[in-house]
């Protein structure tokens, strides 16, 4: 029986586990709850790599809860609409229904094999009507709040995916999906107004701070992009409402020597005269060709057209000549900008390349920007500058023109984001239709509750592929409606949602799957949530974690959750890359999973992946040894035919260095994994087995009660990333399944002690005591254990101690006269 074979091992065990079903949450309150969250698959292909290194170190908590006594939630489902399944469907001609439930069920059957502890009663997908429901009732509960709007303005368009796609799509002015470069459109679309949030996204930061990577806070925290500064108003020839710009410096405003909007917001049109339209129509279509990335670099050539009207600078009344240019972006502050060349540096290239005044404000001892060209930033002594002169404050500077701006009605203090509102419209077709009715009469009239889902038309057969407009405009006979506000003719907003929307309140749904009353159980959610730990890649760190908290705030105001963050703690998996670079199909480097699992077992490669080091850093395949792995497991599986002890024997008479060790390692194992290195935890088990062989062959022998207990614990210990090994080992220890919900061992306190060395101690030469004390014990330690010994006070009666000499840790001598 001395042969561990790894597949009959799996078939074994998995439906006895189905069968007993021990990863389902209770969920009666009988014990503390814990909500182990990963992010869920798109259902694209088979899993890979990176999903299997996701699980396993995920499912090391999960377990672990169970065996400190939590009731634990450990949920799976599908983020099942959205584009990359669209187009894989597209590409092979298939429905992308047909296509994605069928990944679905490989998925869903991998994630088995692979035995992760989920608890498959709570499973969902999003493209099911019974979720998108309420993803529905979702968007009409934020439009009643004023929170889902439309509006008509320049988008970011996918030429390839033929889609819009929000802000946070946008990689670098290219499609985060496909790589293609982002074009504008306008566009009637759908937002989420997650301006509104911006400072609480902020502000509950706080909250995650030592809990959450700090890569991820700074990168949200940029993402936002919060600026201080001030509104000021500059009154224009031909208009009654003065301008308004966006500042971070008011203190610079007396070396304000022109003023500049945005060449494609509607002011640059509404100021223009007669004579300079031409111009700036011209100058528009060659604007709207670039991307924000290339109008905002600073290297790049200024261009722009003079407007034909002055603006009138409100401290000292100079006359400003207002030009359009394209790097003031339209959709920042106010997409008009006050400029002082002198010192900052897009300013300054634009006033040499149009010959326009630079004056010096700040004297930061560096040369003129007039003169260099190069614009100073830093701090230094106001000059030209009206009351501020002399000042070398900034702060009182800034503070200084900002009260007079106000004390004058000229500005104020402001505050400006980066962020933008969220768009949500989608022209594709697999996704969560918006539930909206567009009637002539009515306008835009939301979808009565009792009438969602609105499910998508089957369109099976029809042509899918994008056009520029949703497929769904198509389908006569679902678009046409009646409104159902007056009864007239209408038509159905025929976009589909974004499926970050789907994503950003899942992990709600979680809590009570089966509602068919409500998005969720209020009450559920109070006891599951916010989730202890949330486990996924890092490429989520903006999109959907900002989403998530955007949603979780605004439903906290709507009185449905008690908690304003949906995420106690985040752990970001490094990838799993093979010799040096990420895994692709163009660099063949591709590690297939199920070639993998075939040759060497699940727990092989679970074990391998948890092994390779911190959760956090990027792992190279080529680097392990999945093999090494199995054969770790081998040797501990071989370990649990050697016990001779029978079950439920009494290991407290076991022998104590054994003991020791393993009590030491169950006391450490805990730490590390709460702390969350599951490497080192592995590393302390395989010393455990090494130390249980050596007892086994050449110490205490097999039948010793701390050799049961030894192997016990490794496979109460492995079943955290190898369970069916752990299972198999348990099963031949005499127990019943499953070891998945036996108890973590409980340590025994006097078995953590150091290793003793024993000290004598003399008095008058003669030893009158040995003493077992720790080998770091100090000499003022010692010295008192010694004098304290019995049998020394005994020696030393009626003399006094003239002096004590001390060897730590092995040697006290006592003089007495
Ligand atoms: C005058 C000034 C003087 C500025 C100075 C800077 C330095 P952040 O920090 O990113 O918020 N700005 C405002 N709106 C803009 C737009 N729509 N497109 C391009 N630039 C815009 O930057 C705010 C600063 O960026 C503002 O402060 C404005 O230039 C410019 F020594 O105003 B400043
Ligand atoms: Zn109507």
């Amino acid at each position: 029986d001395q042969r561990y074979d790894v597949r009959a091992t799996q078939d074994k065990w998995r439906p006895v586990w189905e069968k007993l079903d021990p990863f389902r949450a209770v969920d009666d309150g009988s014990k503390p709850r814990r909500y182990a969250l990963t992010m869920f698959p798109y259902p694209s292909g088979d899993l890979h790599m990176g999903h299997a290194e996701v699980m396993a170190l995920h499912d090391v908590l999960a377990r672990h809860w169970r065996q400190l006594g939590y009731d634990v939630m450990n949920p799976i489902g599908w983020d099942s609409f959205g584009l990359p399944a669209e187009n894989a469907a597209i590409k092979r001609d298939e429905h992308p229904a047909t296509y994605t439930y069928a990944n679905i069920e490989t998925q869903a059957e991998s994630f088995k094999r692979y035995g992760i502890s989920f608890d498959w009663s709570r499973r969902l997908h999003t493209s099911d009507p019974e979720y998108y429901r309420w993803t529905q009732w979702l968007f009409l509960r934020f439009r009643d709040r004023g929170l889902a709007y439309r509006k008509h303005s320049p988008v970011n368009w996918c030429p390839n995916d033929q889609t819009v796609l929000a802000n946070e799509q946008v990689v670098q002015g290219m499609c985060e999906r496909c790589g293609a470069e982002v074009t504008k459109r306008e566009l009637s679309q759908w937002y989420f107004k997650v301006t509104d949030y911006a400072q609480r996204l902020l502000d509950d930061m706080v909250q995650l701070e030592g809990s959450w990577p700090e890569r991820v806070l700074a990168m949200q925290r940029n993402w936002i992009g919060r600026s201080e500064g001030a509104h000021v108003a500059f009154e224009v020839e031909g208009r009654d409402e003065p301008v308004t710009v966006f500042t971070t410096r008011p203190d610079t405003l007396y070396g304000a020597t022109f003023f500049v909007v945005a060449a494609d917001a509607k002011l640059a049109s509404e100021l223009v005269t007669d004579e300079q339209r031409p111009a700036l129509e011209a100058y528009v279509d060659e604007v709207r060709k670039a991307t924000d990335i290339d109008r905002l670099a600073t290297d790049r050539p200024k261009t722009g057209v003079f407007l034909g009207v002055h603006a009138t600078n409100p401290v000292n009344g100079e006359r400003l000549p207002v030009w359009a240019a394209d790097y003031v972006l339209a959709d920042y502050g106010t997409g008009a900008v006050m400029a002082v060349p002198a010192h900052d540096q897009r300013d300054l290239d634009f006033a040499r390349t149009f010959d326009l005044p630079v004056r010096m404000v700040v004297d930061t001892g560096e040369e003129d920007p007039a003169q260099t060209f190069v614009a100073t930033s830093g701090d230094g002594t106001y000059v030209s500058s009206g009351p501020l002169d002399g000042l070398s404050d900034k702060a009182a500077g800034i503070r200084t023109i900002v009260e007079r701006l106000e004390a004058e009605g000229h500005g104020k203090g402001a505050v400006n984001f980066r962020l933008r509102d969220w768009l949500l419209s989608r022209q594709r077709f697999w996704g969560c239709p918006i539930p909206i009715v567009h009637c002539d009469s009515c306008g835009d009239v939301a979808v009565p509750d009792d009438q969602l889902p609105v499910e998508l038309p089957d369109l099976r057969g029809a042509d899918l592929k994008p056009k520029g407009v949703s497929p769904l405009a198509a389908a006569e006979d679902w678009v046409n409606v009646e409104c159902p506000q007056c009864g007239a003719p209408a038509k159905r907003d025929s976009d589909t949602m974004d499926t970050f929307v789907d994503s950003s309140w899942y992990f709600l749904r979680y809590c009570s799957p089966h509602d068919d009353t409500a998005a969720f159980d209020v009450d559920k959610v109070r006891d599951w949530m916010p989730a202890e730990q949330y486990v996924g890649g890092v490429e989520h760190a903006i999109l959907h974690l900002l989403y998530s908290r955007f949603f979780t705030k605004v439903l906290h105001d709507m009185g449905l959750v008690d908690f304003v963050e949906p995420f106690k703690a985040l752990l970001n998996q490094g990838q799993v890359i093979n010799q040096g670079k990420a895994m692709s199909k163009s660099l063949g480097n591709g590690v297939n999973l199920g070639e993998m699992i075939d040759e060497f077992g699940v727990d092989a490669v679970r074990l391998t992946l948890v092994f390779a080091g911190p959760p956090e850093d990027d792992i190279d395949w080529a680097d392990l040894s999945p093999g090494g792995s199995l054969k770790f497991l081998q040797r501990a599986w071989r370990l649990s035919g050697d016990v001779t002890s029978p079950a439920g024997t009494d290991v407290s008479t076991g022998d104590t260095d054994l003991r020791k060790v393993t009590h030491r390692t169950v006391h450490e194992a805990a730490q590390l994994i709460e702390s969350h290195r599951f490497n080192v935890m592995v590393a302390r088990v395989m010393e455990l087995v090494n130390a249980t062989r050596k007892a086994i062959d050449s110490g205490c022998g097999p039948a010793d009660p701390a050799v049961r207990e030894a192997v016990e614990t490794v496979a109460v210990l492995l079943s955290l990333v190898a369970p069916y090994t752990a299972e198999e080992m348990w099963e031949r220890l005499g127990h019943e399944p499953t070891v998945a919900t036996v108890p973590w061992p409980v340590v025994d306190e006097a078995l953590l002690v150091e290793d003793t060395v024993t000290a004598v101690v003399q008095v008058q030469g003669k030893v009158r005591a040995r003493l077992e004390v720790a080998p770091s014990i100090t000499a003022a330690e010692l010295e008192a254990a010694a004098l304290a010994d019995p049998g020394v006070v005994r020696a030393l009666e009626g003399r006094t101690v003239r002096k004590v000499i001390v060897r730590e840790p092995g040697l006290v001598n006592v003089v007495a006269g």
